[in-house]
């Protein structure tokens, strides 16, 4: 047996083997950090967002609360085929719809007989929370569950037996599929509905009436990986509006604020600084961007001809993950239970413009020169910054808050998107870049960027052609930058 005397003794014989000059220590982290699960969140980018239940059927955004159960009837429903699209569009996580505001569940809760149980459709068997948590696992898409707390169906809604009810059927959902990557609760709370009968408006305290911080205990307690989504988090902020754009600058830190300026809860917060966020603020709260590919969030037959174009997908992307925020991109299923044909081919066409764009780095064999490198350590050398990983970075020293790298491409290289991350393990420290351009022997100006942090995207007006890009940095604290790639559209990419 090993005891821990032996292995403290065998350490400095250890040390020994370095060099004289050992590599300096890592930079120390600077303001908010994001948790592990932010981390793996963060790497996600992109995941799509399904809405469907009883209003994909009776034509509508909001149900009462009221429907016949037996109206849920997607005959041709296939969750492999949609995840598949899913997939081709390079979506890398799915969040379903279990519960709508009508209360309609699409799993076999125990909880009402407002589910998918009252429906012929499958004898009262389906599942369609299984089928899609399963058909993601399939396609290695991690699986997300969205849980409207408005509940327009429940009779309980407003008292605090409802409470209870909400935390079953999360309990349910949380222990009986799988691996959840994000819980979703939107802020929409309160009004007229159904409510077993009564067909009467209640109004709640948004505020105190949910009573979050023990329903996020629970959400903690039964699937610790799990991201809470709501408009203040605790992990994962609403961007402030549904048209899919991130703040420009974007920063990943936020201290919400509620509506009316006292303390902010899901459904009570003050909008217009979600988007960008809090440059020194206290808490790590990125944002994600929810859109649809349509104008509703519920596939309507009204709106197949007005389907989002590649186009206006991919201005979406450099919109929201491009500025370090996720995309949550809804496409809903049709009655049959399947994605429109214009919805797959809007998602193809941008998961080929994904893969034709981002598949080659052009800068990965450049040089790179710094004007400083944390004690000119290999550790932090520059050439960290176009070695493919993003676990290595280009550091500097603790005081050099404005430093440069030079990349050299060694010829002339055309290109029309870079891409910059920080490494946000260490916080978001950069305050923002410059870049130029070598041309006709100096330096000229090329972009600016404000925020970085886990992605930032920035695309030309159209492609240049150059040897050598410049890399002017200024930071809060010593930038720690693990990315510098350059990569060319499609030449008939669509603007
Ligand atoms: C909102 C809801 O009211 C919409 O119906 C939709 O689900 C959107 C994503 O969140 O709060």
């Amino acid at each position: 047996m090993i005891s821990r005397r032996t292995i403290l003794a065998a350490a400095p014989a250890a040390l020994a083997a370095w060099p004289a000059q050992a590599t300096p220590a890592a930079p120390a982290p600077y303001g908010a950090l994001p948790t592990e699960r932010q981390l793996r969140w963060h790497n996600l980018e992109t995941t799509a967002f399904l809405h469907f239940t009883v209003n994909t059927f009776t034509d509508k955004e909001w149900g009462y609360g009221d429907e016949d159960p037996n109206i849920f009837q997607p005959a041709k429903f296939d969750a492999d085929a949609i995840v598949d699209a899913l997939a081709a569009a390079e979506m890398r996580g799915v969040i379903l719809t279990c519960k709508h505001h009508d209360g309609f569940c699409l799993w076999p809760t125990k909880t009402t007989d407002h589910s998918i149980r009252g429906s012929s459709w499958r004898s009262g068997q389906g599942d369609v929370v299984r089928s899609f948590s399963e058909a993601a696992a399939r396609r290695k898409l991690s699986f997300g569950i969205y849980v409207s707390p408005w509940d327009r169906n429940n009779a309980s809604y407003g008292t605090p037996a409802y409470i209870e009810i909400y935390r079953r059927q999360l309990t349910e959902l949380l222990t009986g599929y799988g691996p959840v990557f994000e819980v979703w609760h939107d802020g929409a709370n309160g009004g007229d509905g159904f409510y077993g009968g009564a067909r009467d408006k209640r109004t709640i305290d948004k505020r105190t009436y949910y009573d979050w911080p023990h329903t996020w205990d629970l959400i903690r307690k039964l699937q610790p990986g799990a991201a809470i989504f709501s408009d203040v988090g605790p992990d994962v902020r609403w961007v402030g509006n549904e048209r899919g754009i991130a703040g420009d600058p974007c920063w990943a830190a936020y201290d919400p604020v509620g509506a009316t300026g006292g303390p902010a809860s899901p459904g009570d917060v003050r909008e217009r600084e979600s988007p960008t966020g809090t440059r020194h603020g206290s808490h790590w709260l990125p944002p994600e961007c929810d859109v649809s590919i349509r104008p509703g969030w519920f596939w309507h037959p009204a709106e197949n001809a007005r389907v989002k174009t590649p186009a206006q997908l991919i201005d979406l992307y450099y919109n929201s993950a491009g500025r370090g925020a996720n995309l949550l991109l809804n496409v809903p299923p049709n009655r049959d239970g399947l994605l429109e044909a214009e919805d797959i081919r809007s998602l193809t066409a941008f998961g080929d413009y994904r893969r034709a764009t981002f598949s080659r780095d052009l800068a990965a064999k450049a040089k790179v020169t710094a004007s400083d490198v944390r004690g000119n350590a290999r550790a932090y050398a520059a050439a960290n910054l176009v070695d493919g990983r993003t676990d290595t970075s280009w550091a500097t020293n603790d005081r050099s808050l404005t430093p440069e790298a030079v990349i050299d491409f060694g010829r002339p290289v055309t290109f029309s998107v870079i891409r910059i991350r920080e490494d946000i393990r260490l916080g978001q420290r950069i305050d923002g870049v410059t870049l130029d351009r070598w041309s006709d022997g100096v330096w000229q100006p090329l972009a600016t960027a404000a925020s970085i942090g886990a992605r930032r995207l920035i695309r030309l007006a159209k492609p240049v052609e150059t040897n050598r890009v410049r890399l002017r940095v200024t930071a809060s604290a010593s930038p720690v930058v693990s990315e510098f790639a350059v990569f060319i559209e499609p030449g008939d990419a669509i603007r």
